[in-house]
């Protein structure tokens, strides 16, 4: 294997990789062989929390005494134990905080869209505002559209600020999780609340028990999943339509040698939802082609390619260590970004080419960039003014453009209200279909496999390898973020590749049904569209009364990001077995990582695993998937179906 080729599995970044050597440009892959993680921080053993340290109290070499472990602490005494669910408790507030963000300025616009104030947004699914208004008591009636939406978001907006009760959308997740929940008294009360009050409890101290810190943390990142992530969600499909399924296309050969190149990286599909429309205007195209250009071709790249390949089909340039590749082409003209996974190298980058970076969230501003700020009030007039800046940087690219010719279809956008209609029928929409063909061992059970991409393993090559073999073996995937991406790439976005990839069970329901065998379920707020799902399969019947009982579980190969920490807390915190790969954040504790790997499973009936090699991932989740449908009693049905396998094997020789 070339030291390309260790690199990543995808030809496309490969070609791009080979031409920033030779156009003297500096990427992350680069810096990544230039310098390793500090160990002391990797296994969240590094206090800083006060001014005495940063203290180190790494994980000891061998079992050590009571006595001795005892010496270990921070000058304030702070155990390895609480150092370690410190800085976990941190990742998962930082995560929280960035989607419950995003959710409020979701929910801003939302309300001013309500309200009639902005140009470009107005309430598109009213099904699903009925829906939201039913969930948070809002009356229905005789009510415009208009007065329910306007209550709606007032309710979505006061969540975040709550102080006291318990979080609305609560109450959707099945009563037995709910019960779970409130035994533990992990009921996030407000969002804020949640976030504030895990950065006091893990200030220098304050809370000084592991077990109560990782309880808090629990409760916190049950703040994002069934609250910040779940409203952005919400409010971005009632504003913007739910996604049904849509042709798409995936990977930097999106680009356009001959058109003015449009790339919008981030999260908020604020921005890219009015840029899909100011992108058509007919003075935009001839402005375009004034300078040479064919059009304009509008791209997306990471979260915010998710978001608007799924309503829009709008075609996805990559995913997170692609952001600098994409420019790396010499054919993006302008990169477009708002909040989160923007790399600050991207400047950089940029300078190497003629991209113009274009910051536009007053929250996130990158030294060298532009900033052509966002507001909803004249958000035409700011697409505008962003796609012209693009168009005027046409003329200055260099002579050396090369876009990879890599680029894969993809059916993309199966929000769990469209998996209802698409396996039921729209006069009969349900899961019943999908339950039945898990308990008759057709499908052999749901793993949900989200997350980033990370620099210190294979571009791809995790997530890829796991999910080929989950399918393989008839687990359904469900997929959101980057490794949705990643899935897209290789191909198994479409109805075809479930005859190629997935065993003979899975296959079969793909086929019949015209699913592929790995659903791409949206950007990384969506993967409440999953605790959604699997609500929904609980509430269908047959397969036990919480999550914690579904033949399920999760994982993150790749991932690097706070977010997805969060993310997996409140997954494990809503009865999911989830496995983490590249590292994990804390090993220099074994108490808190025992907590969190064991223990979490008596009480959550969820736990954490760690698990970097993609063949052993699938495994643990397999079992665990086995180990479930036996508590259901449904494993003899899997085993006719082994048989019938068999069968088509033998059919298949003669
Ligand atoms: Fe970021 Fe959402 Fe991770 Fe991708 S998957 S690297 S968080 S873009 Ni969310």
């Amino acid at each position: 294997m070339s030291d390309l080729e260790k690199k990543s599995i995808d030809p496309a970044t490969i070609k791009m990789l080979k031409k920033a050597e030779a156009d003297g440009c500096e990427t992350i892959f680069d810096r990544a062989d230039a310098m390793k993680p500090c160990p002391i921080g990797a296994e969240g053993s590094c206090c800083k929390q006060c001014a005495m340290g940063p203290c180190r109290v790494p994980a000891p070499k061998k079992k050590e005494g009571a006595a001795e472990k005892a010496k270990r602490m921070g000058l304030c005494g702070a155990t390895a134990e609480t150092i370690s669910a410190r800085n976990f408790a941190r990742m998962v507030a930082a995560g929280t905080s960035a989607h419950s963000d995003h959710a409020r300025g979701v929910t801003e616009v939302f309300l001013a869209a309500a309200k009639g104030e902005v140009e470009g947004f107005r309430i598109q699914d009213e099904q699903k505002l009925y829906q939201l208004a039913m969930d948070f008591g809002v009356e229905i009636g005789d009510r415009s559209i208009r007065e329910i939406a306007i209550d709606v978001g007032h309710k979505a907006l006061a969540e975040f600020g709550r102080q006291e009760g318990e979080l609305l959308f609560i109450k959707r997740a099945p009563l037995k999780r709910q019960e779970i929940w409130r035994s533990l008294g992990v009921i996030p009360r407000g969002i804020d609340r949640e976030v504030v009050e895990l950065m006091h409890r893990t200030h220098m101290g304050v809370d000084q028990d592991y077990r109560d810190l990782l309880i808090a943390a629990a409760r916190c990142s049950l703040a994002d999943g069934w609250g910040g992530s779940m409203i952005s969600t919400e409010l971005q499909d009632v504003l913007f339509g739910t996604p049904v399924p849509v042709l798409g296309q995936i990977n930097l050969g999106v680009l356009k040698k001959d058109e003015v190149n449009v790339v919008v990286h981030g999260h908020e599909p604020l921005l890219p939802e009015i840029l899909v429309q100011v992108v058509q205007d007919h003075e935009i195209q001839k402005a375009a082609q004034r300078v040479g250009a064919k059009g304009i071709n509008l791209a997306g790249m990471c979260c915010s390619a998710n978001e608007i390949l799924m309503r829009h089909g709008i075609p996805v340039a990559g995913n997170f260590l692609q952001q600098e590749l994409a420019i790396v082409t010499g054919a993006v003209d302008a990169m477009v970004v708002d909040v989160q996974c923007e790399m600050q190298s991207l400047a950089q980058v940029s300078r190497c080419y003629h991209t113009k970076l274009i910051t536009t969230s007053p929250k996130a501003k990158i030294e060298g960039a532009i900033h052509i700020e966002f507001a909803e009030q004249h958000a035409h007039d700011v697409a505008k003014k962003i796609l012209m800046e693009a168009i005027q940087n046409f003329k200055n690219r260099k002579p050396n453009v090369e876009i990879p010719s890599e680029t894969t279809d993809t059916v993309v956008g199966f929000s769990h209200e469209t998996i209802n209609y698409l396996l039921g029928g729209i006069f009969r929409a349900s899961y019943r279909p999908l339950n039945d063909n898990i308990i008759n061992g057709r499908i052999r059970g749901i793993a949900g496999v989200v997350g980033c991409n990370n620099a210190r393993v294979t571009h791809d090559d995790p997530n890829l390898t796991l999910i080929k073999e989950l399918i393989k073996n008839d687990v359904i995937v469900l997929a959101t973020g980057c490794s949705a991406i990643t899935c897209g790439k290789a191909g198994l976005l479409t109805p075809e590749a479930a005859k190629q990839y997935a065993g003979a069970g899975l296959a079969s329901v793909c086929e019949t049904v015209g699913i592929p065998p790995v659903l791409h379920m949206g950007a990384c707020v969506d993967n409440s569209r999953i605790l959604m799902a699997a609500t929904a399969v609980v509430k269908d019947g047959g397969l036990g009364d919480d999550i914690s009982d579904l033949p399920a579980a999760g994982a993150a190969l790749e991932w690097m990001s706070e977010k997805a920490i969060a993310i997996g807390q409140y997954f494990v915190a809503s009865g999911v077995f989830t496995v983490f790969g590249v590292t994990w954040p804390t090993t220099g504790s074994e108490e808190v990582t025992k907590l969190l790997f064991e223990e979490f499973e008596n009480t959550f009936k969820g736990k954490w695993a760690f698990e970097p090699d993609p063949m052993k991932a699938a495994k643990l989740m397999i079992e665990h998937i086995d180990k479930k449908r036996k508590a259901l009693g449904i494993d003899k049905a899997r085993e006719r179906v082994l048989f019938d396998m068999a069968k088509r094997r033998e059919l298949e020789a003669a």
